[in-house]
């Protein structure tokens, strides 16, 4: 009935919807028989590949529109992938990503040979019960890589031939284009869906924090960031001025000369374990790095030894989930908090938040959608994943008793400290999704108002010397998800493997966004952990039927 709707109305104006998504989509034809796969976060691929992707996920998200009666968010990146890579992330009312359901409908779209298309819209729209006169709108955002921009136009391409209203936002962070859509969608209580709107926001946030720490030396406020050479380090850049002095850094890999991700980002860094290129580092100075579109953050610093020490997601967890704990008990608030994480996280932080920290941990697969439905289960969840993706949720009521005691004339001087660092807490914090500049801000006031240095904070648990291998060469690429997963006698393998080590523990999984197997192993020394990583890509190669030269052992 929707459908005949859709016609009807639209035949006013000459040409039926249909009509319309036709003639556009032959502006944006799909190359026949190519096939991809919705992944963990959306489709991504090289960027030649994509034009009709974004084409038909600027329809899926005018469709989307309609259905929620809210606007929807579509972001062109492709992350911490290489500068020729791009990819699509599409987000859902609350700014939080779209819901599973959906993401077979955009695995649908995206797959419909070109003649098929239509039906293809026509399936979503009768099974979802979709009012095609419904009126609908889409924001738009992109990140710095040179094929965006002809991207982002197949979005509103494919918004517009469904007569959707495209607001395109041009550059922004992944997490800044979350916040808009829940700003737009929570009528402004959440913020306002602009760019300043949201520095102002987490600026203000942020300068009360920091009241709370008491001398603040021009040392401990200055920061070194490594920008991957991605939006982050522009809307850093634009954040400066409403930081008002009380945040300092310099910044490097800003894009003006070096290549997105190239040698450098939180993925380099993290899975390299070592610095980034280009930036000048002393020895105890903290630094951090975003990925390229920085919705990911790790800080690291080189000892006076010259050692390099990494603070991963699972330390940024520690620490935020530590204050908040403290500060819930100063408040005297009996509210749950919980911390999530994925297999990444390194044994010894699990064994830290459960054994000393006495917090509840719960372990998810990869993906933020994961994380992010698992902490929505606690009054407070604080979730983060190894490589730095993560923010903090705080459930309506916990939020409401927090601001209840804010307020409350009746509480001594401790609580009411308490209460309203937790209330800027909230206000600093982007719930929509991790945010590494979000992030960042919260880590530095955390460490200001605690007084700690980035090597106490460090200390807090030593990791386990682990290792990340992910090799283009050990597996076919067109068959990556299966065959990792289900060759016979692969886990067996990994099982005998692991036993022969120290404290150790592996495991193997498909990568959602490139054609790798990803390889995880921890022990309790690094040339234990190189050996059972190696052995493990070994042992993949072997049974998973791998493409290329056998892996090499590492180092
Ligand atoms: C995506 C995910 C991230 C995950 C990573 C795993 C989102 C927004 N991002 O970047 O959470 O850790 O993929 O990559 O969901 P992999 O599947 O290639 O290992
Ligand atoms: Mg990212």
């Amino acid at each position: 009935m929707s459908v005949i709707r859709a016609k009807l109305r639209s035949r006013e104006t000459g040409m039926t919807q249909f009509e319309k998504v036709s003639h556009f989509s032959g502006l944006h034809p799909k190359p026949a028989g190519l096939v991809l796969q919705y992944g963990t976060a959306g489709f991504r691929t090289n960027a030649k590949q994509l034009d009709h992707i974004m084409f038909r996920m600027g329809l899926l998200a005018a469709l989307r529109s309609k259905n929620t009666k809210a606007t929807i968010g579509v972001m062109v990146t492709a992350s911490h992938n290489p500068e020729e890579d791009n990819g699509v992330k599409l987000v859902d009312p609350m700014g939080e990503m779209v819901t599973q359901a959906w993401e077979e409908y955009a695995t649908l779209l995206a797959n419909a040979e070109q003649e098929g298309l239509i039906m293809a819209l026509q399936e979503v729209i009768e099974r979802e019960a979709i009012n095609m006169g419904q009126e609908a709108s889409v924001f738009i955002g992109k990140d710095t890589r040179p094929s965006s921009e002809s991207l982002s136009q197949a979005v509103l391409d494919g918004v517009s031939a469904l007569g959707a209203h495209g607001h395109d936002y041009g550059l922004l962070t992944t997490p800044q284009l979350h916040f808009m859509v829940c700003c737009k969608n929570t009528e402004g209580r959440y913020g306002n869906a602009s760019e300043d709107g949201y520095y102002k926001k987490l600026a203000q946030a942020f300068i009360q924090l920091t009241k709370h720490a008491r001398n603040r030396t021009d040392d401990q406020k200055h920061l070194l960031v490594d920008g991957a050479n991605g939006i982050g380090a522009l809307a850093l850049r634009k954040m400066e001025a409403f930081l008002q002095k009380e945040f300092q850094f310099s910044l490097f890999n800003d894009g003006s000369q070096g290549k997105l991700n190239f040698l450098c980002g939180a993925d380099y860094v993290k899975v390299q374990q070592r610095p980034p290129q280009g930036v000048e580092m002393n020895a105890g100075e903290r630094c951090c790095s975003f990925d390229g579109d920085a919705d990911r953050i790790v800080y690291y610093f080189n000892d006076s030894a010259g050692r390099f020490h990494l603070l991963d997601g699972d330390k940024i967890a520690t620490l935020i989930s530590t204050y908040l704990k403290e500060l819930l008990t100063q408040a005297g608030l009996d509210l749950q908090i919980a911390v999530v994480q994925t297999a990444y996280a390194n044994g010894s932080s699990t064994r830290y938040l459960e054994d000393t920290m006495k917090v509840a941990v719960r372990c998810v697969k990869t993906g933020v959608k994961h994380l992010h439905h698992a902490a929505q289960e606690f009054d407070i969840g604080v979730y983060f994943e190894a490589n730095g993706h993560g923010t903090v949720l705080f459930s309506k009521a916990a939020e409401e008793r927090i601001q209840r005691l804010a307020t409350d004339p009746n509480i001594n001087d401790e609580k009411k400290n308490a209460a309203c660092l937790l209330e800027n807490t909230i206000n600093l914090i982007n719930q929509t999704v991790g945010d590494a500049i979000s992030d960042m801000l919260l880590i530095e006031a955390v460490l200001a108002i605690r007084g700690l240095t980035v090597q106490q904070w460090n200390a807090i648990y030593t990791d386990l010397p682990n290792r990340q291998v992910a090799d283009r060469r050990v597996i076919d690429t067109t068959d990556a998800e299966r065959r990792a997963t289900s060759p016979l006698g692969l886990q067996e393998a990994i099982d005998a493997l692991v036993k022969k080590y120290q404290m150790s523990r592996a495991f193997v999984r498909p990568s959602g966004t490139e054609d790798v197997v990803r390889v995880y192993a921890e022990a309790d020394s690094q040339e234990s952990a190189d050996a059972l990583a190696h052995e493990v890509s070994v042992a993949v190669y072997k049974l998973a039927g791998g493409v290329g030269p056998e892996p090499e052992p590492l180092h």
